[in-house]
Parts: structure tokens; C-alpha cells; sequence
């Protein structure tokens, strides 16, 4: 369990390449995945992927990484700006944490500007496109080779 990278994505992210190309780009949710997969292993991790439209579900998510995970990556999409609860979940995890926005959310609607998520993100990777998560999947690999455990 200690090797295993947790990738989390929050509400209508389902949607990715299949709605607003010009904003999120036409790869899809599953092509990230493959990505993040392909790119995990080679970096000797197994990668957890999941979405959903739920934030419970995805708190549940989180609470399940607490269990020895070696790092989690998440893109709460607008949760980011309303979630408290999504915060303090992530408040309770020892290992690091990568916030990713595939968009530049500071480029974007002033509702967007402010994320209850980067105080308890380790680090935090804006306007990449989904070249983000590969990114943060990389910044965890060194963190986790370097011995700098959580935040
Ligand atoms: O840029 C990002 O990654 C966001 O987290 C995406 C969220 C948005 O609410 C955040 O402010 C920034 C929206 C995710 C919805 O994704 C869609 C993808 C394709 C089509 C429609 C929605």
C-alpha cells in the first residue's frame, strides 16, 4: 500500500474532451487515467483513480487513503471553492498532497480565484492542462524519494 498514488476528481469531470474544448482541452477523463497509469507504474507506483459527482464519496475517498497511502492528487473541480468538509479530510492526511486545476482558475471567474484546498495542499499545479496530473504525479515521486513525507 505504501507505493500506491491516489487520484481523485471531483464533479462533471466525467465530462472532459466531451464538453468546452477551449477551456479543458479534448483529452478524456479515461485518457488521463491511462496516462497516470502508464506513467505511475513507471515511476513504480500503482495508481488509484476514481470521480464522482459526490462529495461525500469523495471524502470517503480521501478517508481511504489515510490507510498508508504514498501520496493523493486531486482535482475537487468546483468543490475546490465551496468545500469545507473536502478541507478538512484532507487536513487529516500525513501524506502529500497535489492539487490540480486542468484550466487557470486565477485567469478565470473571480468565484474561481479562491480554493479551500491549497492551505492543506503540499503543492499546487494550475493552467497545465492535463498535463497537470502527470506534473503532480512526478512532483510525489520525489517527494517520496527524497523522504519528505506530507507537508
Ligand atoms: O480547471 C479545473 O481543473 C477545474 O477544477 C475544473 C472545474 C472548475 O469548476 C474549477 O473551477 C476548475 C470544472 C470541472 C468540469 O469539467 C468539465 C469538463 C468538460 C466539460 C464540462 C465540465
Amino acid at each position: 500500500m505504501a507505493s500506491t498514488i491516489y487520484v481523485l476528481n471531483g464533479p462533471n469531470l466525467n465530462l472532459l474532451g466531451k464538453r468546452q474544448p477551449e477551456i479543458y482541452g479534448r483529452v478524456t477523463l479515461a485518457d488521463v487515467e491511462a496516462d497516470c497509469r502508464r506513467l505511475g507504474g513507471e515511476l513504480g507506483f500503482d495508481v488509484v483513480f476514481h470521480q464522482s459527482n459526490a462529495e461525500f464519496q469523495i471524502i470517503d475517498w480521501i478517508h481511504e487513503a489515510r490507510d498508508g497511502a504514498a501520496g493523493l492528487i486531486i482535482n475537487p473541480a468546483a468543490f475546490t471553492h465551496t468545500s469545507i468538509a473536502i478541507h478538512d479530510a484532507l487536513h487529516t492526511l500525513e501524506c502529500p498532497i497535489i492539487e490540480v486545476h486542468i484550466s487557470n482558475i486565477h485567469k478565470r471567474e473571480a468565484f474561481r480565484h479562491h480554493s479551500h484546498v491549497s492551505s492543506v495542499a503540499t503543492g499546487t499545479i494550475v493552467g497545465c492542462g492535463t498535463h497537470g496530473y502527470l506534473l503532480a504525479l512526478r512532483q510525489i515521486a520525489h517527494l517520496v524519494a527524497s523522504g519528505t513525507i506530507g507537508h
